[in-house]
Formats: structure tokens, sequence, C-alpha cells
């Protein structure tokens, strides 16, 4: 079962490979009865960030034996009810963490360089009417600060280093083989930091992780970027900091409720607005398809899966 058509070289292979069952082929008000008419016959589910599969979903599959997810976050998968059931979950990491890192550094200084903003500047034909760009801000030196320093973390990390930036992060636990500073306390990581990354993974615990006491301790000159989640942000206390200016900045690839993006956003200059594509090139798309290939072949054969989460 494909939950949504993500990836049409994903959906080709599996309809070359496996009996295929699109899920967006029946409307939404039908899936319930779509799921149990073809119950009996599906084994695997091949989910992504867009739809995964809830409580409901599994329970009304009892020959599901895997859930092959076509995204490294896992948060669309109930994966307690997958423990309790016995059954596997796979998701793809490490191909997407170049691809995920470099465009957070492309949000950073997107933002803070307005490189989008003064781009619509020369199309509308405002360099000839009112002269040069205003002044932006410097994003080499700065100090950044790193939410979850995991695979996507330690690449954002790497990359900043090479702009001069001083590195800090913030997580459950001190990483051991950093250098960077840790700092258990969120609220202490956005007082000492210029530009903050969202880079872990969304669960209870991280669900709404930037409030208002962290965008105020960011500041009026402080940027948030957020290549993680949308629920990662309290997204109305997100706009109201914008808005009121108590924010410097927001480049955002991530929203509560994709694809729907704040009205108050779009005629704000200091955000960089993009339509979750972290991940969205050819290449890595490809390799991330085939993770999944793999790991269903994988657990076809009884083979050791590839990318096991449970
Ligand atoms: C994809 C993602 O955009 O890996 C993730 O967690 O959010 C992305 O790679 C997504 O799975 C495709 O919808």
């Amino acid at each position: 079962l494909f939950t949504y058509p993500v990836d049409s070289y994903l959906e080709e292979e599996l309809g070359r490979r496996c009996k295929l069952f699109r899920l967006w082929d029946s409307p939404p008000e039908k899936r319930k009865e779509f799921l149990r008419a073809n119950s009996s016959q599906i084994r695997a589910v091949v989910g992504s960030a867009v739809v995964g599969a809830d409580s409901d979903m599994i329970d009304s599959l009892p020959k599901l034996e895997i859930i092959a997810s076509f995204s490294v976050g896992l948060d669309k998968v109930d994966l307690d009810k997958c423990r309790k059931k016995g059954i596997r979950v796979t998701n793809t990491p490490d191909v997407l963490t170049d691809d995920v890192a470099d465009l957070a550094i492309g949000l950073a200084i997107c933002t803070m360089r307005q490189i989008c903003q003064s781009d619509r500047f020369v199309r509308s034909g405002a360099w000839l009417s009112k002269g040069g760009y205003r002044l932006t801000s410097k994003f080499s030196g700065k100090r950044v600060g790193i939410i979850g320093l995991g695979r996507i973390g330690l690449g954002i990390a790497k990359r900043a280093e090479a702009f001069n930036c001083t590195i800090s992060y913030h997580s459950r636990t001190e990483k051991p083989n950093t250098n960077y500073k840790y700092y258990p306390n969120l609220i202490n990581l956005a007082t000492n930091s210029d530009v903050l990354f969202v880079a872990c993974a969304l669960t209870e615990d991280t669900h709404h992780i930037i409030n208002r006491d962290v965008i105020d301790a960011l500041g009026t000159n402080g940027v948030l970027v957020n290549i993680g989640r949308g629920s990662h942000v309290d997204e109305p206390e997100l706009v109201k900091a914008l808005v009121e200016g108590r924010l410097g900045g927001a480049g955002l690839d991530v929203f509560e409720n994709e694809p729907e993006v704040p009205e108050e956003l779009i005629g704000l200059d200091n955000v960089v607005l993009l339509p979750h594509v972290g991940s969205g090139t050819v290449e890595t798309r490809k390799e991330m398809a085939n993770l999944v290939l793999a790991n269903l072949e994988a657990h076809v054969q009884k083979k050791p899966l590839l990318t096991p989460v449970v």
C-alpha cells in the first residue's frame, strides 16, 4: 500500500515488483472501506512525511508485516503500535543528510542576506526605480545553535564551521566526541545564538519545542531556521513574534498544516518560505526510493533490514 504519490520512480518500481494499492485512488471518505476490502492482501505500507501509518490504519491491516517510510522522520507512523504488534519499520536516513543540511545553511543565508527578497526586488523593476537594495545581515562568523545533533544536525554544524561560525547545541543528552558547546537548557542556547536551527526528530517531547520563551530568547536580531517539522514550532507564536518584530527573521521549509502557510507570513520580508523541499533533489529522492525498495526486498527475503527502526 503506497499512501501518497510522493515519487513517480518509486511508484513505478513498486508497481513492477508488487501488487500495488494506491491509497489516493480512493477518496478520503472511502479509505476505511478501501482498506477493509483489501486488508487480506496488504503486507507492506510505503508511507512518507505526507501520509504515514496511524493507529487506525495499522489496526485495519491484520496482515501488515512492514512499514517502509520514504522519509527519515517517522512522526506519521505509530511506532509504539508497531512495536506492540511486531510490525517492522524502516526509514531513509543518511542518503538525505547532505541535501537537508545544505538547504538549512541555504535558508539561513537566504534569510539573513535576503537573497529571495533581493531577487524579487530586481524582477519588480525596483532596482531601476528605487536604487540599491537595503543592507542585510552577515552570516559568516555568527553564533549558530542547533537543536538535535543527529546526522542532519552534525551536517549543519560541519557546514557552519566552514563559515567560521561558533557552534552550540541542545539535545536530550550531551554528545560524546564533539567539541561543540552543549546547552542542556534550550532558552540558554537561544539566548546565546544568532541563528537557531531545528534539526531534531518530532516526538511528544519536541512538539512546540520552539515556544514564545525560546523565540523571545533568540530575540530581535535572531533568526530561526526550521528544516525539521512544522509542529516543532508553536506557529501562531512565531507568526506573532515576526509580525511584532520580536524575532529578527525565519527560514522555514516546514509548516504546521502543510501545504497551508500562515497568511501573515506572505507579506513579510524577513522570512523565506519553502514548500518542504529539504530532500527534494533528483539524486537524493532516487536514493531514498532505492532504500525503500531494498528494505522491502530484504524483508521478503528474510534478510536483515538495511535501515530498521523497529
Ligand atoms: C520528504 C522528509 O520530503 O525525510 C523526511 O522526514 O520530510 C522528507 O524527506 C518526505 O518524506 C517526502 O514527502
